[in-house]
């Protein structure tokens, strides 16, 4: 199907995907920039902050990540944060322009003792003005409609990779699991976010996989964080035999795509901007991304920074937005 509006299509076929994966590339730039235009100011980028509450010593063997107990990745554990250090960073993260702050926990699922600590952390920040997200592992229903409740705006989870890789790189919890915990957020009526991480060594099916599964999820979700592999020392896809960085092109055609799939979702360039140029982030932002995560760091690796932002933005002619800016139905 090739698509040239934003009308939303929630019956994507793997092999249509994977046309649009194959396009020449400035003809899939040109489609993902039209469609862009039709929904969102192509000039205007959401901004949001994320802060670790609960870091490391995390139960699941996610193959990347540097939180995992079985990983043997250089990290400071830290139990689960006080409110008032939340909301100063919260504060601390209003005053640098970000929208949304987004709280992160390294655990399988919340545990019923933790509840009333993240409802408060959650009304807190909402009463500075700010939208609130967390990403906490899976949720049951009733943890799902307590947070909304507090005031939860956006929730966090991914489906990380195409169900056909996801077993290379998660074990503890089933690619089911994430739809179930996907179905609970968006029943609590809260805003879902969704997306995964390229570069792990998936072909481009799985790539157009995961896409097509996001998009044709019973509603699309709101946010789409696009992750590229960050390499983490003592995590097993750091370690694995022949693994090399995802073409830079490869990573603008599966933004491309990813906006072109979902095309009122607020596609999120994510992890992995620290190392990517001035030029391939101006060519994801073309490519319809249109959010990324602010400061000087993500969870616990590195992030680009405040000033390498505002003089990418200043150069590009972006200005930060909170994330209501859509311009067209
Ligand atoms: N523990 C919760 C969970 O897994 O749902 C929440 C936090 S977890 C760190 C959130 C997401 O960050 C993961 O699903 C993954 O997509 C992304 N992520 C983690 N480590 C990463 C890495 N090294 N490179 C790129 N993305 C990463
Ligand atoms: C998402 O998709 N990316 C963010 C957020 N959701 C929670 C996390 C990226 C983590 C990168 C590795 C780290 O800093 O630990
Ligand atoms: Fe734990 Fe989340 Fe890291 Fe997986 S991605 S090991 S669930 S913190």
């Amino acid at each position: 199907m090739m698509s040239s509006n934003s009308e939303i299509c929630n019956n994507w076929k793997l092999d249509e995907v994977e046309a649009l994966f194959g396009l020449p590339f400035n003809d899939l730039l040109f489609q993902a920039q039209t469609i862009h235009r039709q929904t969102f100011d192509p000039n205007k980028v959401q901004v949001s902050t994320l802060l670790s509450i609960k870091t490391g010593g995390c139960s699941e063997d996610c193959k990347y990540c540097s939180q995992s107990a079985r990983n043997s990745a250089d990290l400071e554990r830290e139990k689960l944060a006080e409110v008032d250090e939340v909301l100063e960073a919260a504060m601390e993260a209003k005053r640098s322009g970000s929208s949304r702050f987004c709280m992160g926990a390294a655990w399988r699922n919340p545990q019923g003792k933790d509840m009333e600590r993240l409802l408060t952390m959650v009304s807190g920040v909402k009463a500075l003005g700010m939208e609130t997200c967390m990403t906490l592992g899976m949720l049951t229903q009733h943890q799902a409609d307590k947070l909304k409740k507090a005031g939860l705006d956006y929730y966090n989870h991914n489906l990380d990779t195409s169900e056909a890789y996801y077993e290379k790189v998660i074990t503890t919890r089933s690619y089911q699991d994430r739809l179930d915990t996907l179905d609970h957020v968006r029943d609590a009526g809260l805003n879902v976010c969704s997306g995964g991480i390229v570069g792990m060594g998936e072909s481009r099916q799985d790539r157009a996989g995961l896409l097509a599964t996001l998009a044709n999820l019973p509603k699309q979700p709101d946010s789409v964080p696009i992750n590229r592999l960050v390499r983490v020392a003592g995590t097993p896809l750091d370690e694995m035999e022949g693994l090399e960085e995802l073409d830079p092109l490869e990573f603008v055609r599966t933004i491309a795509v990813a906006r072109i799939l979902m095309p009122k979702s607020w596609v999120r360039l994510s992890a992995g901007r620290e190392s990517m140029s001035d030029e391939l982030q101006a060519l994801c932002f073309a490519a319809g991304a249109n959010s990324i995560f602010s400061g000087e760091q993500l969870l616990t690796t590195p992030n680009a920074g405040e000033k390498s932002d505002a003089s990418l933005f200043a150069k590009l002619g972006l200005e930060a937005t909170a994330g209501d800016n859509v311009v067209l139905g």
